[in-house]
């Protein structure tokens, strides 16, 4: 989708930093040199650096890659200071970043499916309800589906998002199977011209065979209705999960073909640094990155962005 930030804002890029608060305090608390700001770069600022990206789950692997890089680079004498330090290691994090960098573009045929997955928690409803303000903002005729048939709660969560960014809602009733509200929500997309259907799903991971059984079954149904989908299945992952996102990555891509990731909750954290992990470990595009509870604050992911924000 076109995003609202093509050319990052200064506003875009403030709200981002304040997003990226906890995690970038936590790296500039370890690395004293680097919170200061001035100064020469040292062994002793290399080694504070490298334990500060493992406690920000970056992963001990590209925290030790980025400073033997970085130290290589000092010995030959191209760091004069930490200024230099600092837009270098952006640089690094932003290239390694960048390959994942790649918009959710809904675009005909329509309906454009976006099943959304996830375990329980993790911020599915809300960033369907994120997505489906902007798309809406960009004109879109958007439905979303209450395929999270597992409490009435869930479903009801959903309808107060559709009826805030007017949006077409279709539903069943609490414990009926997900599969036909999917299939009645692709029915009512076809028949109203819906752009986009965003299908919440039920995250209860206690019964990990029933669930992605049932993510099968409602992927087949999807298929059978509309040729060519789903064309997004989007996996949410909470970034104050930390590691236990990464296992949460490759579990649910066995299962569901997960073609985009969305990082939640990156605001409640200052394990950021996750995803630079996720980057590592998944080979799927980080479609949006979830800063904050208000609609405002899911935003495609931008790595020059993120970077800049970090360091
Ligand atoms: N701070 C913060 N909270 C979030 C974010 N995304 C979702 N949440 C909150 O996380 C909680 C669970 O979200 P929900 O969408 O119900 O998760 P679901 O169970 O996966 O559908 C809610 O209180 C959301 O407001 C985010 O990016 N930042
Ligand atoms: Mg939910």
């Amino acid at each position: 989708m076109p995003s609202h930030d093509d050319k990052p804002s200064g506003a875009f890029l403030s709200r981002l930093k304040t997003g990226l608060s906890k995690t970038r305090e936590l790296l500039l608390m370890n690395v004293e040199a680097i919170a200061r700001g001035i100064g020469p770069v040292d062994e002793h600022v290399l080694t504070e650096l490298e334990e500060a990206l493992i406690l920000s789950d970056a992963g001990a692997d590209l925290a030790r890659e980025y400073v033997v890089a970085l130290r290589g680079k000092w010995r030959r004498g191209e760091l004069p200071d930490i200024d230099a330090l600092r837009k270098e290691l952006r640089r690094m994090i932003a290239a390694t970043l960048a390959p994942r960098m790649v918009p959710m573009s809904v675009a005909p045929p329509y309906p454009f499916v976006v099943l959304v997955v996830g375990v329980n928690g993790v911020g599915k409803t809300t960033t369907i309800g994120k997505i489906a303000h902007q798309l809406r903002e960009e004109g879109h005729p958007v439905l979303l589906a209450a395929g999270d048939t597992f409490r009435a709660a869930a479903i009801g969560q959903l309808r107060v998002w559709a009826e805030r960014v007017g949006a077409d809602f279709i539903h069943h009733k609490e414990g009926s199977d997900s599969s036909a509200v999917v299939f009645d929500a692709l029915r009512a997309a076809k028949a109203r011209g819906s752009h986009a259907v965003l299908i919440d799903t039920a995250g209860r991971l206690h019964t990990k065979a029933h669930l992605m059984e049932e993510m099968r079954k409602v992927v087949r149904v999807i298929g059978r209705e509309v040729q060519g989908a789903p064309q997004e299945v989007l996996l949410v992952l909470d970034a104050t999960n930390g590691r236990n996102a990464i296992a949460q990555a490759k579990t649910f891509r066995e299962f569901t073909g997960v073609t985009g990731i969305v990082l939640t909750k990156l605001d409640g954290t200052a394990k950021g640094g996750v995803i630079l992990s996720v980057t590592k470990e998944t080979d799927v595009p980080i479609r949006f990155i979830g800063v904050g509870e208000s609609v405002d604050d899911l935003r495609p992911f931008d790595a020059a962005s993120f970077a800049s924000a970090l360091f």
